[in-house]
């Protein structure tokens, strides 16, 4: 089935928050964000603002009828200054005018006297110096201490890897329009409407039943407005609240990149021990996650950097430390993959590392060590694995030893064009790993016209829930899917909702959704048994009709929904999913929780212009586990973009703050994103279909994050390229490996002057 929004993407009817209409009297705000990363605030002089042309009220911290905190997992974040400012960009005065230009032109005329203080942008400083969001975690399996005796080779070393914008086409924005007795209707472009709900109640000091948060679609978020979007919310309903007036605040571009967190940088230190076999035996890593200036959601992901610190590997001893690291930069915060990317980034370069000492190629190493069903992770759960069928699917079904024998053969003929190769296997665990955000509900309305109406809390961003829910929806009661409509996520329609995120939406709001459709059919099969005086188990719904041992009656599904209505029978249901079998103890840090692990297999090839340091990406090549994909085109879609959008993360996009903490790459000419020349000439993607149970929806395994991580073999391949020019190069793990980086490692030599250890073939 094709995606339910393709006709008004296409026709460009598609409704954004930008693109609402909007009430007569409505006011426009704009943020005024600290320029000053840490300071000490002296005075705020709002004069010359507040009488600029079409201004009509400026909001600060006094005005806040609530608490001034929009934290969420750690109450740690002012949604205004007041007496410091923790990171430029730092909301302190929002301006409400006639007009966004009013509004923006109002913003220049305020005036902070604010006296600087000590930036740290360095997570490994922040650390030095005790500035941690949480205590540090552990994960620990056997003991690495005594593995290391028995080790052949050990190999230590440190991997970096750079932030990431998260360049949704719609930047952050929101539209609150009061209601009678101070309620608030919020429209919000966010993945969380009810963290929206909560952040604006707190604020405002609201109860959240008097909050109507409404999404109707968003232009991509990306994990950027999983926690994100409240702020924006948080003040235009403090705006509204006060004047009584609709309040709309959508961001400019540049405000977005500027006052927006973005990817966690990490910066970690590794030490691998291999026997002379090349098997790992033990691993250390210790992981320094910039987090930025308040907690946001990091300490969620520094965790699930710790579940994916050994990617789809068996180690039997692991010990793996990790540090949530205060600095002065905007909070980071989600983003696809969640901080499994940059676990899996430092897996990668000790292998890599390892290999080059033990003069094997890195896939030897990794294709020994992927794990088998049984084995253990850090974390206790065991594998369910589907490592090696993907992997060796790959290998097998591009041939992947032509590739390497081309790419040899290319290298040996060619001085100034280098080949490289890589293969980049994942595993990425499918649920939140909180357990309790495991849970969704799903309200399904049958009207008696025959069409179907569906409300989760799913919110449709663009990976395509809201086709699968509706799938699900117009296979349980087998009518046509034109006759199921699903409906704006609304907190009151639908309650205590997770984020859209975890890549877990349409297993969790599906599984909902699927579970009130049954009830209704299940009634609806009672009606009919009775009407046509027959056992309800030998009646099936099927196109549109009712079945009785399999023959078609004359019973249609309009004549069937009539019959129950007239026998007043309930055509509504509202059901609640939890998650089954998942649980985490994190004093042991042991536990199951993911409902199921996604695989693959991505072969990555690169050619280098070694002149210029340019590059393409000739060819990504995947055997990828979609369990029984429910939507193969939408599926498909969602692997490509991931992989495009890991090879950015991993090449090309260079988050740059200055030492006083401001972002230097603060538009899209100075940040450089993929577009379609830096798309890989070649995708291919295979599936692996898997049959076993699972508790995916139909069986059809999350697909959202996981491809992202795909994108890293792009940064291997092109190391690999480097060295087929020079032997001698060195090239730390650092990324994104950009065209400059590629040029210096060309011609650069290794201190020592002899040869650095690296692959001598792909
Ligand atoms: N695809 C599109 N087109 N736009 C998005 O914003 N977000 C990604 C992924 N794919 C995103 C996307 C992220 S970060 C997640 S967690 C999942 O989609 C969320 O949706 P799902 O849970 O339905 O997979
Ligand atoms: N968000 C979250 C996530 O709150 N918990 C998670 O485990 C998670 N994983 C991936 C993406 N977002
Ligand atoms: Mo995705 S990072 O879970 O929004």
């Amino acid at each position: 089935m094709k995606n339910v929004d393709a006709r008004t993407h296409l026709r460009g009817e598609s409704v954004y928050l930008d693109d609402m209409p909007l009430l007569n009297g409505t006011l426009f705000g704009a943020a005024f964000g600290s320029p000053v990363a840490h300071g000490h605030i002296n005075s705020l002089d709002l004069t010359d603002a507040a009488q600029m042309p079409g201004v009509v009220r400026i909001f600060t911290s006094k005005d806040i009828t609530g608490e001034n905190q929009i934290g969420g997992i750690i109450p740690d974040e002012p949604l205004f200054a007041e007496q410091e400012t923790h990171f430029c960009g730092m909301p302190v005065a929002f301006v409400v005018a006639t007009s966004t230009e009013a509004a923006r032109a109002a913003v220049k005329k305020i005036k902070l006297d604010i006296s600087p203080l000590p930036v740290i942008t360095d997570p490994r400083e922040a650390q030095a110096q005790g500035q941690l969001i949480i205590p540090p975690r552990s994960f620990r399996l056997g003991d690495t201490n005594a593995a290391w005796n028995q080790c052949t080779h050990i190999v230590t070393g440190t991997a970096d890897t750079n932030g990431q914008e998260h360049l949704y086409i719609e930047t952050q924005g929101a539209y609150v329009i009061p209601q009678e007795n101070n309620a608030l209707r919020i429209y919000s472009s966010t993945q969380g409407p009810t963290a929206v709900q909560r952040a604006v109640s707190k604020a405002l000091g609201l109860p959240m039943h008097m909050l109507e948060v409404e999404v109707t679609r968003l232009g991509g978020g990306f994990g950027g407005k999983e926690d994100q979007a409240n702020t924006w919310a948080a003040l235009c309903a403090l705006a509204a609240h006060h004047l009584k007036k609709p309040v709309k605040y959508a961001l400019h571009r540049m405000e977005d990149m500027a006052m927006t967190g973005k990817r966690h940088p990490y910066s970690s230190d590794f030490k691998i021990g291999l026997d002379a076999e090349g098997r790992i035996l033990a691993y250390e890593v210790t992981f320094y996650q910039n987090a930025g200036a308040a907690a946001d959601l990091s300490p969620a992901v520094l965790e699930r950097t710790l579940f994916h610190c050994t990617n789809s590997y068996f180690i039997p001893n692991v010990m793996a430390t990790a540090y949530s690291c205060r600095t002065h930069l905007p909070p980071n915060t989600a983003f696809r993959g969640f901080g499994g990317p940059q676990g899996m980034f430092v897996i990668e370069a000790a292998i890599a590392k390892a290999a080059g000492v033990m003069g094997v190629p890195a896939a030897v190493i990794q294709q020994k060590n992927l794990h088998h069903t049984g084995d253990e992770f850090p974390y206790g759960q065991r594998a369910q694995s589907e490592a090696h069928a993907c992997w060796e699917r790959a290998d097998d079904l591009y041939d992947a030893p032509a590739i390497r024998r081309s790419i040899n053969a290319f290298n040996k003929t060619n001085q100034l064009y280098k080949k490289g190769m890589a293969f980049m296997p994942v595993c990425f665990g499918i649920s939140f790993t909180k357990t309790l955000m495991n849970q969704a509900r799903a309200l399904v309305h049958v009207y008696t016209d025959g069409s179907v109406s569906v409300t989760t809390g799913a919110v449709e961003m663009g990976q395509g829930v809201n086709t699968k829910i509706l799938q699900v929806a117009a296979q349980v009661f087998s009518i046509p899917p034109e006759q199921v409509r699903i409906q704006p996520t609304s907190t009151w329609r639908i309650a205590n909702t997770s984020p859209s995120a975890a890549s877990a939406t349409t297993d969790l709001n599906g599984k909902a959704t699927l579970m009130a459709c049954t009830a209704i059919a299940e009634r609806l099969k009672e009606v009919a048994a009775a009407g046509l005086q027959v056992n309800a188990a030998d009646i099936t719904l099927r196109d549109g009709y009712v079945y009785v041992q399999g023959d078609r009656t004359n019973w249609d599904w309009k004549k069937l929904l009539m019959e129950a209505y007239t026998k007043r029978v309930s055509l509504s249901e509202h059901a609640h999913y939890a998650t089954p079998e998942i649980h985490f103890d994190a004093a042991k840090e042991k536990g199951h929780p993911f409902a199921y692990h996604v695989y693959g297999t991505a072969i990555v090839e690169v050619t280098v212009d070694c002149l210029r340091g340019t590059y393409v990406i000739d060819a990504v090549k995947v055997v990828h586990d979609f369990g029984a994909s429910m939507n193969p085109a939408i599926d498909i879609g969602q692997i490509e973009g991931g992989i495009v959008q890991g090879i950015g993360w991993m090449t090309m996009e260079e988050v740059i703050y200055d030492a006083d903490g401001r972002l230097r790459s603060n538009a899209l000419s100075t940040y450089k994103v993929p577009d379609i020349y830096a798309v890989p000439k070649d995708i291919e993607i295979a599936f692996l279909e898997t049959q076993q149970d699972n508790l995916a929806i139909f069986r059809s395994k999350a697909v959202g994050e996981p491809p992202l991580m795909y994108g890293i073999g792009a940064w291997f391949a092109l190391r690999n390229a480097i060295y087929a020019f020079n032997p001698h190069a060195s090239i730390p793990f650092t990324a994104p490996m950009t065209p400059e980086k590629v040029l210096m490692a060309l011609y650069s030599k290794t201190m020592t002057g002899t040869p650095s250890p690296h692959e001598q073939t792909v």
